[in-house]
């Protein structure tokens, strides 16, 4: 069934092909951006691998191929709190998805400004969908469908599977004498303060579905790989962007692509960090599942792990460096996380609501390949290195707590 869709975020990795397959799919949709993310570009002196074009030519691109429309509505969605509420108010969207945060672990950590803006940014963005929901009325007929993070977690080595979002409890009484079972949120564990924006986000949505009954499925995405959307590589014009550097680029994509330039595979520390991924078809293919199935009024929020399988970055770099016969450099790790994690979960939400998991394949890793060797020429081979440290080098840090 088409519904009117505003994605708030859209000229984004993940909103810009979901922008596109949701119009494919019949959708209306609405594109809100205020593009600090192309300004991000610029503050670091980078660009996308691949050649994206200005989201005006983006939308004209799409017109001409598909003959269909998306609009667009240039606005910070958190520091516009009016705007973002008249723009609710006059296109009444049935679902909204929310892609429009600062994502970027290792940018968040950067300083203490950094820190600032990606706070400031994300938690006002989260609060401000939530609060022109309820001012405008749009608490049952609207379906709010936000992206959040496997991170939200934490990495901790565990027996059991990591839940969709609620844990079973059994809470003690003071004295010990007796217990209760009840559910609640899985404890948040953020690694950065990127996640722990995102560990925010899920109280904001507890609270307002609570007190105004907001409709509410928020998707626990692992970290997304590939880069073209079946929309996104039918005119170049269309293309999608390729984050390669020390600060946005995400690991499996920074391994193909240092493996086209021949740089070797900056693994950090020993790379036993086991961690969530998912190709980005089946993001776009996951939030299509959420907005046909919204929560039913009066449930509470929907939680979903988005990621289709777990994989140890070393593992990862062993097969890239299979492949390829790059070299694979272990480098000392900016971040501060466990070394060494196993990690098993629960992802049969999206499964049961009809996706069939696209996994690690060489196909598809070929695919992303050839991308980046179509583009390595744009490549700048000093923007590779994560800088970004979670603690000064000259601090004594204490080691990460099992
Ligand atoms: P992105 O940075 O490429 O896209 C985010 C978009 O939101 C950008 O176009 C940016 O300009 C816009 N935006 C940011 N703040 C805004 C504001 N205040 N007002 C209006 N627009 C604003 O990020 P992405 O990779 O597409 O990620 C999208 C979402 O998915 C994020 O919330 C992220 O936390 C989540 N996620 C991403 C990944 C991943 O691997 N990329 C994995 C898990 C979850
Ligand atoms: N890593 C390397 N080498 C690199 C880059 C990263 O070994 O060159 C390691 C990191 O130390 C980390 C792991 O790979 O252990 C993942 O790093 P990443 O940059 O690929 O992913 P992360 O910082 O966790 O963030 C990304 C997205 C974020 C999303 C998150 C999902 O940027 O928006 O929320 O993935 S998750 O990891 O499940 O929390």
């Amino acid at each position: 069934m088409s519904k009117r869709v505003l994605i708030l975020g859209g000229d984004g990795f993940c909103g810009w092909p979901t922008s596109l397959h949701l119009s494919a799919q019949g959708h209306e949709v609405h594109i809100v951006d205020n593009l600090v993310r192309r300004r991000q570009d610029e503050e670091l002196g980078v660009q996308s691998l691949t050649p994206i074009r200005p989201l005006s030519e983006r939308l004209k691109a799409w017109q001409e191929h598909s003959g269909r429309e998306i609009a667009f509505t240039a606005l910070d969605i958190a520091h516009d709190y009016g705007q973002l509420r008249d723009l609710l108010a006059q296109w009444r969207p049935e679902a909204i998805v929310h892609f429009a945060e600062q994502r970027s672990a290792p940018y968040s950590m950067k300083s203490p400004r950094h820190k600032l803006y990606t706070v400031d940014n994300n938690l006002n963005a989260t609060h401000n969908v939530l609060c022109a929901m309820v001012e405008v009325g749009l608490e049952t007929d609207c379906h709010l469908v936000h992206l959040g993070t496997m991170g939200v977690y934490g990495y901790k080595t565990s027996r059991f599977k990591l839940p969709e979002g609620y844990q079973k409890i059994r809470l003690l009484s003071p004295d010990g004498n007796d217990s209760v079972e009840t559910e609640i949120l899985y404890p948040p564990d953020p690694g950065s303060i990127y996640h722990m924006t995102k560990t925010q986000d899920q109280l904001f949505f507890y609270y307002y579905n609570k007190n105004d009954g907001l409709r509410i499925t928020d998707l626990h995405q692992g970290i997304v790989w590939g880069t073209e959307t079946p929309e996104t590589c039918c005119d170049e014009r269309l293309i999608n962007r390729f984050d390669y550097d020390g600060d946005f680029g995400t690991v499996l994509n920074r391994f193909v692509m240092q493996a086209a330039v021949g740089h070797p595979l900056t693994v950090h520390g020993t790379g036993g960090q086991t961690r969530a991924f998912i190709h980005i078809r089946d993001t776009v293919r996951c939030i299509e599942l959420a907005i046909a199935h919204p929560p039913a009024p009066g449930e509470r929020v929907r939680v979903f792990n988005q990621t289709t399988e777990t994989h140890r970055i070393r593992d990862l770099a062993r097969l890239i460096h299979e492949l390829t016969g790059a070299p694979i450099d272990f480098v000392d790790n900016p971040r501060k996380e466990q070394d060494e994690n196993e990690l098993k979960v629960e992802n049969q939400g999206l499964q049961n609501l009809g996706l069939a998991p696209i996994t690690l394949s060489a196909g598809l890793l070929a695919e992303v390949s050839e991308v980046a060797a179509r583009y390595r020429h744009r490549c700048d081979l000093t923007k590779i290195p994560a800088r970004s440290r979670w603690r000064p080098q000259t601090a004594s840090c204490p080691p990460e707590r099992d």
